[in-house]
C-alpha cells in the first residue's frame, strides 16, 4: 500500500549581474564560483525560459552552486563560523490565542489568528463583544465572547486583542504594498471574504464577506508585481483570482487553472491545497501542486512551461511538505509519504496510521529550461514543518512533526529539531541541526523571522477546539499558547564582533526600483570591506500550515563601500520585488545585523 508522505521542497532561482564583484573565498557562500557568462546559444533559451526583460542576465548557463561539487568555501578559514547551535527562551506563557496564522507587520507587531468556528479561545476580546458560539465544547457557553486574532508585540509580548468578524479558518493572507495585512477566505462566513488590517494602533479587521468570486478555503495568496494579490486554489476551486492590495469592494473574476484539477487526489485527499507560489523575474509563477509543478501567466492563465513531476510523494496539504524560492542573487559577480498517507492518518478513522513523513528534499533549477529535481535526504523526517528564510541567506526548516499529516489529531512525533539548511554548500554538507525545542509544534503551528534575526514561534493546535492543561481534558497535545523565540547559531555572542548596527535615520527607507540607496553602519573599530558584506532584503511572508505565502530573499547590489556607508541598488522591478514592505539586512561574514524596515515602490 503506498503511503504518504510530508517532504520538502526547495526550489532554486539563482539570479545575479555579471557585474558582481567576485568576494573573497572566506566569505563567498553565496555568490556563483563559476563567473564565465554563458555561450550565446544557451542566453538564447535563457531568454526563452523568462521573456524579453530590459536588461542582460548574463549569469545564465552559470553553473547553480548545488550543481557544483567543489564547496564554495573550501579551504578557506570560515570567519563568522560558530559551534554554537542556537537556543531557545519562553517569549510568553500565554497568548491567548492559537497561532494558526502569522504576520509580522511593519510596526513590528506579530498579527495572528485561528478560527471563529471552533469554539472559544482563552482570552477575551476587549473591548467586551460576543456572538453565537460557532463550534467547540459542548458546554462551553453559547456566546463567544474570546478574542481568534491578537497582534503581539515582538519586544514585550505584549498582547491587544483583534476583532475577526468572519472565519479565517486555514485562510491565505499577505502583507500589502501598503504595509497592511490582507486576509482572503476562509470557512463558513468566512469563505469569500477579504479582510484589511492596518498597522496601527487600535485598528480592527475591517472585513468584506462577499468580496472573492468563490470560495477560498486551504488556497494561497501571493503578490504579483504591481502589487495586486493571486488567490489561488482551495478545496473545490480549481482557479484562481486577483485581487486589488487595497479594496474590499472590487469586481470579481475567475481564471481556470487545470493544473489543480488534474492534481487532485480523490476519496477526500486532495493533496493539492496551499499550492506553492512564487513570483518569477518575468512576471510569471511557479505553480506547484501535488507533485505537479508548472509556470504559469497569471494574467492570461496560460501554461509557460510544464516542469517535471516530483515523483515519490504528496507535498502540499495535508500531507504537507515545505518550499521556498531560494535567495535572489542580484550581487554577482523516498520512502514516506505516498498518496495514502492522508487515507490512513485521518480518513479511515477510528484505525488510524500515521506514515513517516519523508525526510527527501526536492531542488528544481528554474533558470534551466531542461531542469530536473535533484534530490537529498533532510536529516530527519518532517511534516507541517515551516521553511523560513534567514537573512543570511541561508534556510531555516523548523515545527512539524515527524509521523502523520495535517488535520486534527493526525500526527506523532513532534520534530523538535530546526535545520539549518545552506543553499551553497556541496550536497551531503547542506543540512545542520540545531537546538531542539522541548515544545511540540505540531498542526496549525507557526514561526516568523523577526527583525533582529531571532525567529518566534507560536501555536499548536491539533484538536478542534482549545485543550488546555488546566481543562482536565485528554489530549495527546494540547493547545499550545506559549511563544517561543529562537535565535540561530548566527546570533551567538561570539560572533557579536561582527555584527553591524545599521543606522537608521541616516539610512534611506524609501526605494525606488532600479536607483542607488545608502545604508549607513555605525563603524566600531575596523573598516567594512564590501567583499565582506551582503544586503539582504526579505519579504516578510504569510505563515499557515507550513507554508510561507510572499517569502522571498534578495541579495542586492552593492556598488560601493566607503567607510561606513553602502551604497546599494534597488532591485529592477515589481517582477524581482513586488512593491511594500521589506526587512533589509546587512550581513557581516555570515552574521546579520538587526534588520530595518525598507518600501519599495
Ligand atoms: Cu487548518
Amino acid at each position: 500500500m503506498a503511503l504518504f508522505f510530508k517532504s520538502l521542497i526547495v526550489l532554486s532561482l539563482f539570479i545575479g549581474f555579471s557585474a558582481a564583484t567576485v568576494r573573497p573565498s572566506a566569505v563567498n557562500r553565496y555568490s556563483e564560483t563559476d563567473q564565465t557568462p554563458a555561450p550565446p546559444s544557451e542566453e538564447k533559451n535563457a531568454w526563452g525560459i523568462f521573456g524579453r526583460l530590459p536588461f542582460k542576465f548574463p549569469w545564465f548557463g552559470q553553473k547553480p552552486p548545488g550543481e557544483n561539487d567543489k564547496e564554495i568555501d573550501e579551504g578557506a578559514e570560515e570567519v563568522g563560523f560558530t559551534q554554537n547551535l542556537g537556543s531557545w527562551r519562553i517569549d510568553s506563557e500565554n497568548a491567548g490565542v492559537s497561532a494558526m496564522h502569522i504576520q509580522l507587520m511593519p510596526n513590528n507587531k506579530a498579527v495572528w489568528y485561528d478560527s471563529t468556528s471552533n469554539g472559544l479561545s482563552d482570552i477575551e476580546l476587549n473591548p467586551r463583544s460576543c456572538k453565537p458560539r460557532f463550534g467547540g465544547k459542548e458546554n462551553d457557553p453559547e456566546q463567544d465572547c474570546t478574542a481568534h486574532g491578537i497582534e503581539y508585540d515582538i519586544e514585550t509580548a505584549e498582547i491587544r486583542t483583534l476583532k475577526v468578524d468572519t472565519s479565517p479558518w486555514c485562510s491565505s493572507g499577505g502583507l500589502s504594498r501598503n504595509g497592511d495585512l490582507v486576509s482572503t477566505g476562509g470557512d463558513k462566513d468566512g469563505f469569500r471574504a477579504v479582510r484589511i488590517l492596518k498597522p496601527c494602533k487600535n485598528c480592527d479587521f475591517q472585513e468584506n464577506s462577499r468580496a472573492l468570486y468563490l470560495n477560498r478555503w486551504y488556497a494561497t495568496q501571493h503578490a504579483l508585481e504591481d502589487g495586486s494579490f493571486i488567490v489561488m486554489g482551495g478545496r473545490n476551486a480549481y482557479n484562481y483570482e486577483i485581487i486589488p492590495p487595497d479594496s474590499l469592494e472590487f469586481t470579481p473574476s475567475l481564471v481556470e487553472l487545470p493544473l489543480l484539477e488534474e492534481s487532485s487526489d480523490d476519496g477526500g485527499r486532495e493533496n493539492n491545497l496551499y499550492p506553492f507560489v512564487n513570483l518569477l523575474p518575468d512576471g510569471n509563477l511557479f505553480v506547484f501542486a501535488n507533485y505537479k509543478s508548472i509556470i504559469l501567466n497569471p494574467y492570461t492563465g496560460e501554461t509557460v512551461r510544464q516542469l517535471p513531476d516530483l515523483p515519490g510523494g504528496s507535498r502540499n496539504y495535508p500531507p504537507s511538505g515545505m518550499s521556498a524560492l531560494l535567495p535572489i542573487n542580484l550581487d554577482i559577480d523516498e520512502n514516506g509519504n505516498t498518496r495514502e498517507a492522508y487515507t490512513l492518518s485521518d480518513l479511515q478513522q477510528p484505525k488510524r496510521t500515521f506514515l513517516p513523513a519523508l525526510n527527501d528534499c526536492g531542488r528544481l533549477n528554474l533558470n534551466r529550461e531542461n531542469a530536473q529535481w535533484e534530490k537529498e535526504n533532510m536529516p530527519s523526517e518532517r511534516v507541517m514543518g515551516d521553511m523560513l528564510l534567514l537573512p543570511t541567506g541561508d534556510v531555516l526548516m523548523i515545527n512539524g512533526a515527524k509521523k502523520g499529516t495535517s488535520a486534527w489529531d493526525a500526527a506523532a512525533d513532534p520534530n523538535l529539531t530546526p535545520v539549518l539548511y545552506s543553499p551553497n554548500k556541496e550536497k551531503g554538507k547542506r543540512f545542520e541541526e540545531l537546538k531542539p525545542s522541548g515544545i511540540p509544534r505540531m498542526y496549525h503551528s507557526v514561526s516568523a523571522v523577526l527583525p533582529n534575526a531571532q525567529i518566534l514561534v507560536a501555536g499548536s493546535n491539533t484538536n478542534a477546539y482549545y485543550k488546555l492543561p488546566h481543562s482536565g481534558e485528554k489530549y495527546t497535545y494540547p493547545t499550545e499558547l506559549r511563544v517561543e523565540k529562537f535565535s540561530p547559531p548566527y546570533l551567538a555572542p561570539g560572533l557579536d564582533k561582527y555584527r553591524l548596527e545599521i543606522n537608521e535615520g541616516r539610512s534611506d527607507k524609501g526605494l525606488k526600483y532600479g536607483n542607488e540607496f545608502t545604508v549607513e553602519i555605525e563603524i566600531k573599530k575596523d573598516e567594512i570591506k564590501k567583499g565582506d558584506i551582503k544586503v539582504t532584503m526579505y519579504s516578510p511572508p504569510f505563515t499557515t500550515h507550513g507554508y510561507s505565502m510572499n517569502q522571498r530573499l534578495l541579495i542586492l547590489k552593492i556598488s560601493n563601500v566607503d567607510k561606513g556607508k553602502i551604497t546599494v541598488v534597488a532591485p529592477p522591478s515589481g517582477k524581482l520585488a513586488p512593491p511594500g514592505y521589506y526587512l533589509l539586512f546587512v550581513v557581516h561574514h555570515d552574521v546579520p545585523s538587526r534588520g530595518i524596515w525598507v518600501q519599495i515602490q
